[in-house]
């Protein structure tokens, strides 16, 4: 098993519209072992190929307090969703330190390939709705600060620069 690196917004690679898995085979099966330990070790709830810079369409998801519930969604598609909204505080692994509230449905029926490459289907409401949501608006190229003000996407990316900036001559020095 292996760490992948966790792109930062704003990379530019965030942005790109991950493609559908053509066959569910053991190159992916690799890698949701890495991406699902990638998440565990951040540590985070969620995480899409997207943010590995792997433009395929593969979520691993853990929502339980004891972090061994792992959901494997490959080529998920949102097949229902409520009218009814709900406002959750969101983060996300690759805005390090940025939590703000997001509006999305608060029920969604979800239809994904299993690691057999089986399709399934599940509802999920509540902070299992969020993250599928907030995963798959990663896949299509989507972060979450995209949600927020003009004004609030400005300061996060100039300070995130700033960081990035601030890392790489902490790199140089060593
Ligand atoms: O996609 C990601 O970057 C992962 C993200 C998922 C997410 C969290 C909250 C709302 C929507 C989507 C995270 O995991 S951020 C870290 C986080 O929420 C967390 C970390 C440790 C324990 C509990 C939560
Ligand atoms: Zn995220």
């Amino acid at each position: 098993m292996a760490l992948l690196p966790i792109l930062h917004y704003p990379d530019p690679r965030l942005y790109k519209t991950a493609a559908p898995v053509a066959q569910v085979d053991d190159r992916i099966r690799k890698l949701v072992r890495d991406m699902a330990e990638t998440m565990y070790a951040a540590p985070g709830i969620g995480l899409a190929a997207t943010q590995v810079d792997v433009h395929e369409r593969v979520i691993v998801i853990d929502i339980s307090e004891e972090g061994n519930d792992l959901l494997v969604l490959i080529n998920p598609e949102i097949i229902e969703s409520s009218d009814d909204r709900q406002v959750y505080e969101e983060g996300c692994l690759s805005v390090p330190d940025v939590y703000d509230e997001v509006e999305r449905a608060l029920t969604i029926r979800v239809r994904a390939l299993d690691q057999q490459g089986e399709p399934f289907e599940f509802e999920a409401d509540g902070l299992l709705a969020v993250c599928v949501q907030h995963e798959i608006d990663h896949l299509n190229g989507k972060v979450f600060v995209e949600y927020l003000s003009r004004l609030k996407q400005d300061r996060i990316r100039t300070r995130l620069r700033k960081l990035a900036r601030q890392r790489e001559r902490e790199m140089q020095t060593v």
